[in-house]
């Protein structure tokens, strides 16, 4: 049985590459709704909906357990998805809490979608963690839709990170957060607005690490060590635009929705 990935597009793949890195002999389907993305300026009730579609499809592909590798759709729909599906979940969150416990000024800052950090689970989290630090909070607006048309090195995403990122320069913070899964696509971008001593995060090797407890403790790990793993993507998202982001490979295969 398949692990299930979703994402609202392809940036879940940042946390698939991930799995498969840790998990290598485990099937994977990941599918990403680009047809329906962004998720970010959604509402709840859009992101459930949405969310128990992409549940339902790998459902039917008899996926053992789904990660949910977008944080806008963990946020606002993973406890929804719990209560009505009989299958674990892995949900991503931004990592604040390592980031918090590392910083030395006392400040970080957090870039993620809109639908992110208006959410109630993000809120609760971060004051968990936060205690005495500074959390600078930056809606990336615009940030997927560019990824999502391949556009990761354009003249208007250099414009929109700077100017999202500068203001947190000002501000004196030694950790970014990333909390979108599509973000950490940009990291060559961002390294070169940010000096060197600001340290990038993001969750996607803690979700891996998370899935493959879960599914050591349900006994459901792939115990045939003969054949590496079989992955699928499914997605309505042009080949030109995915070879940026997934290296075709043998053991990849791409399906269209
Ligand atoms: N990758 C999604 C996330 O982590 O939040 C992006 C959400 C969106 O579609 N804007």
């Amino acid at each position: 049985q398949p692990i299930g990935i979703f994402d609202s597009g392809i940036g879940g793949t940042s946390v698939w590459k991930e799995i498969i890195q840790l998990l290598p002999y485990e099937n994977t389907y990941y599918l990403a709704d680009s047809k329906n993305a962004p998720y970010g300026q959604k509402s709840k009730e859009e992101i459930i909906a949405l969310s128990e579609k992409n549940t339902e499809w790998l459902l039917n592909q008899n996926c053992k357990i789904i990660v949910v590798a977008c944080n806008t759709a963990t946020t606002n729909a993973i406890v929804h998805l719990r209560a009505k599906y009989d299958i674990p979940f892995v949900g991503i969150e931004p990592a604040i809490k390592p980031a918090a416990l590392q910083s030395k000024t006392k400040t970080i800052g957090i870039l993620a979608t809109k639908g992110t950090l208006s959410s109630d689970l993000f809120h609760k989290t971060t004051q968990l963690y936060s205690d005495g630090i500074d959390v600078i909070e930056q809606v990336g607006e615009g940030l997927v839709t560019l990824i999502e048309k391949g556009e990761i090195h354009s003249k208007e995403m250099e414009h929109l990170l700077s100017k999202y990122l500068k203001p947190m320069l000002l501000k004196n913070i030694d950790f970014l957060v990333l909390g979108c899964t599509h973000y950490p696509y940009l990291i060559p971008q961002i390294t070169k607005i940010l000096p060197k001593h600001i340290t990038i995060i993001d969750s996607g090797e803690a979700v891996a690490k998370q899935t493959q407890n879960i599914l050591g403790h349900k006994n459901l790990l792939q115990l045939d060590r003969t054949r590496l793993g079989v992955h699928k993507l499914h997605t309505n998202s042009q080949l030109e635009i995915l070879k940026q982001f997934v290296k075709p490979s043998e053991t990849i295969m791409v399906t269209y929705m």
